[in-house]
């Protein structure tokens, strides 16, 4: 009988320990067989590697997500917020796309495709200035202001949940 009950408090420490093991320790995808998994939170996912706006569009839709909108501007709490989460993982240096594009009559920009135009504006100064004649879809700068671009150009996919 002591056996038994020697044995069963084990196996519950056992069963404990496992439990314990699989609730991730960070905020943040890890790696899986060997290959890099996006960073991802409770709110946003970045990808890991840069792409053109087509290829960023479809990386968030297969994750049941939308390319970050920042309706609101300076305004918008998600703009806050998504300054938060690359200064906590160091990726502020990179360009980010938006959910933006004037793709559908190459005049008028508009969150999503054939969405609302885009009533607010952040843009950086000088933008958006369609250089080359070639930019209709809109990214991020570094300062996190707006900017239109080639949409075949490479920049990096963050992603808003909701
Ligand atoms: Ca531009």
């Amino acid at each position: 009988m002591k056996q038994v009950a020697i044995f069963s408090a084990i196996l519950v420490a056992l069963i404990h320990c496992v439990s314990a093991g699989d609730v991730p320790s960070q905020d943040i995808a890890r790696p899986s067989k060997g290959r890099l998994a996006p960073v991802e939170g409770k709110r946003f996912i970045l990808s890991l590697t840069s792409m053109n706006w087509f290829a960023a569009y479809g990386f968030c839709n297969q994750q049941n997500t939308t390319l970050l909108s920042l309706e609101l501007g300076n305004a918008d709490n998600k703009k806050k917020e998504f300054k938060a989460f690359i200064n906590l993982y160091h990726l502020e240096d990179h360009e980010y796309w938006l959910y933006g594009s004037r793709l559908e009559d190459d005049v008028t920009f508009r969150w999503g495709l054939g969405g609302l135009p885009i009533s607010y504006t952040d843009w950086s100064t000088g933008q958006p200035d369609n250089a080359g004649g070639q930019q209709r879809c809109m990214k991020l700068f570094k300062t996190i202001l707006w900017d239109d671009d080639n949409c075949f150009s490479k920049y990096y996919a963050v992603c808003q949940k909701y």
